[in-house]
């Protein structure tokens, strides 16, 4: 309840900071936010001294009342919290300053029962982890690492199509904020001037016809400019691509809103056939030579789209076409990664 008024104070003064443009002029009195959240003035003051306490430059002036100066982007819960205006993703949060990893703990809450929409966010991971145990890199100060619990009302063989949803609604959110291009490189790497700036992991809960939970875990590379060497070669992050600065609590709520939307068009089909179209225009590897590696064999040839079940097409040489599925097969550029 206290963190839910910190964060409403927070989201009033920068409101009020934005509305008016002039810092001079931004002030809210107590009295207007006693009555705008049925609190008491002394509620208000302890949930300001505990904002300054956390490092936000909130100046009390007498009979005008407090405004927010603008300072260094501070990340965490009440920060999140206020940002956040989501329907349902989101609403409820867990902040870490470290901890292993954003999926463990998720899956830990969606064993306890915790609801549809919680996010986990962290500064850093010590455990981090991609596809089939490989490491994801995860130090402190830079990045976004989170992971969304939601408890979908579908068959469990549907829900690889989610990492496609979350990649769409991850670069989407990258070219609103960045004004750049974001591409997806099937299933669940976001790219960034042909390196990857993002990748998904994705975790089910499943009996054989019932889904408990599924965790989408998200690590966006926002700030870092440099790289440990087994990834400098395919890694960048979002302000290094894009040289401006980037919010990662803004980015968080951007990501949400299109995850929520993108979810909702998801789940009114069961499938991805509303946004093929928009999908294709994103695809990194679109009409382009691919190198499929499938355990039964690799084999090369165009990447020609996705099917409304998330596969992806691929032309082989010999003229057929055959149906990609991602929890098989990795798919490589024919030089590289891309
Ligand atoms: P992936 O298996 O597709 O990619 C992992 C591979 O990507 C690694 O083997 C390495 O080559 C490369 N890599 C590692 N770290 C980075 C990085 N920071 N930037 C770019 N490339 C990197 C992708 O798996 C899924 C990653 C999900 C990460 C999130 S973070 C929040 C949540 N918690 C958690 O433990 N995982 C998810």
């Amino acid at each position: 309840m206290e963190s839910c008024l910190k964060a409403k104070i927070l989201a009033l003064l920068r409101k009020k900071l934005e509305e008016d443009g002039e810092l001079k002029e931004a002030y809210v009195s107590g009295q207007d936010m006693c009555e705008q959240f049925q609190v008491t003035r002394a509620a208000v003051w302890k949930a300001i001294k505990q904002l300054q306490k956390e490092g936000y430059a909130i100046e009390a002036v007498p009979n005008r009342g407090y405004r927010l100066i603008p300072s260094e982007e501070i990340y965490g819960r009440n920060e999140l919290s206020s940002r956040i205006h989501t329907n349902w993703a989101g609403k409820e949060l867990e902040f870490y300053d470290s901890i292993s990893s954003t999926n463990i703990r998720a899956k830990e809450a969606g064993e306890a029962g915790a609801a549809h929409g919680m996010l986990f966010v962290a500064d850093k991971q010590t455990l981090g982890r991609g596809r089939r145990g490989r490491e994801w890199s995860s130090p402190s100060g830079a990045n976004i690492y989170m992971s969304l619990l939601i408890r979908p009302d579908i068959m469990p063989d549907k829900i690889s199509m989610l990492t496609l949803v979350m990649g769409y609604a991850v670069t989407e959110a990258i070219r609103h904020i960045t004004k750049e291009e974001a591409y997806i490189k099937w299933p669940n790497d976001v790219i960034m001037k042909e390196k990857k700036v993002c990748g998904i992991l994705t975790e089910l809960s499943a009996e054989r016809d019932y889904v408990h939970y599924v965790v989408m875990g998200v690590g966006i590379n926002v700030k870092n400019q440099e790289f440990q060497a087994d990834i400098v070669t395919k890694a960048t992050s979002i302000e290094a691509a894009c040289g401006s600065k980037v919010s990662r609590s803004v980015l968080i709520q951007e990501i949400l809103s299109e995850f929520e939307k993108a979810y909702d068009n998801f789940c009114s089909t069961e499938d991805l056939s509303n946004m093929i179209e928009a999908y294709n225009h994103r695809l990194v590897n679109m009409d382009k030579q691919v190198k499929v590696l499938d355990p039964k064999g690799e084999f090369y040839g165009i990447a020609r789209g996705i099917t409304a079940n998330g596969e992806l097409i691929v032309e082989k040489e010999d003229g057929f076409f055959v149906d990609v599925y991602a929890g098989e097969v990795s798919v490589r550029g024919t030089e590289g990664y891309l």
